[in-house]
């Protein structure tokens, strides 16, 4: 009996061992209509669900707020994450979400460099980002099952490292374009991806 105890032991250490081995790097790019690169900067991409329990990072991001932009303007987290929101300008903004998967959260407005927060606590919620003072301003905050997403850089690069061994339904968002899901399997290499986006 403990023998057999012992046995399983030693294949859950061998198979974990052998599952980080083989874990690896999504990596890849957007594509889109020579009208809308614009949009390359502004995707997130993300596997829809992974095996674990994941914590949100010990330090919050930050979503900035200078010269009447929000930087970034699209903010992937992992659920349960606090986002700081800074005030970064002269002026006063008044920070929101509409959105009820977000709280609809209302800030208020703080001074220059002071910080107001709100936690992000619903899977699947693309909340927008809004300013009551300054209707230009938007942004997005996208919230995700686990740790294992990307923002697009100017270009529309993406890369995802880390990933545990498995097959995987890897997703793209943006807050205008549309892409389809796509099956991939981390086995150790590099897989490489391409998304085409379009309205
Ligand atoms: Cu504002």
């Amino acid at each position: 009996m403990k023998n057999r105890i012992l046995n399983k032991i030693i294949l859950l250490l061998f198979l974990s061992a052998y599952i980080n081995m083989y874990a690896g790097e999504i990596k890849g790019h957007i594509e889109t209509d020579a009208n809308k690169t614009k949009y390359k900067a502004y995707c997130v991409v993300y596997i829809e669900k992974a095996d674990g329990n994941f914590k949100p990072p010990a330090k919050n991001p930050e979503m900035n707020q200078k010269s009447l932009v929000f930087t970034p303007r699209v903010m992937p987290v992992l659920v349960g994450t606090t986002v700081n929101f800074l005030n970064n300008d002269d002026v006063l903004h008044n920070v929101f979400s509409p959105d009820a998967c977000a709280d609809k959260f209302n800030l208020g407005s703080w001074k220059k460099g002071e910080i107001r927060s709100h936690k992000f606590s619903q899977t699947g919620c693309r909340s927008v980002i809004l300013c009551n003072v300054h209707p230009e301003m938007e942004a997005y905050v996208v919230v995700l099952q686990n740790p294992y997403f990307s923002s697009t850089d100017k270009d529309g690069n993406f890369s995802i490292k880390n990933v545990p061994a498995g097959k995987y339904t890897l997703k793209v968002w943006n807050e205008k374009l549309k892409g389809p899901a796509q099956e991939i399997t981390v086995s150790g290499a590099k897989v490489d991806v391409v998304f085409k986006l379009a309205k």
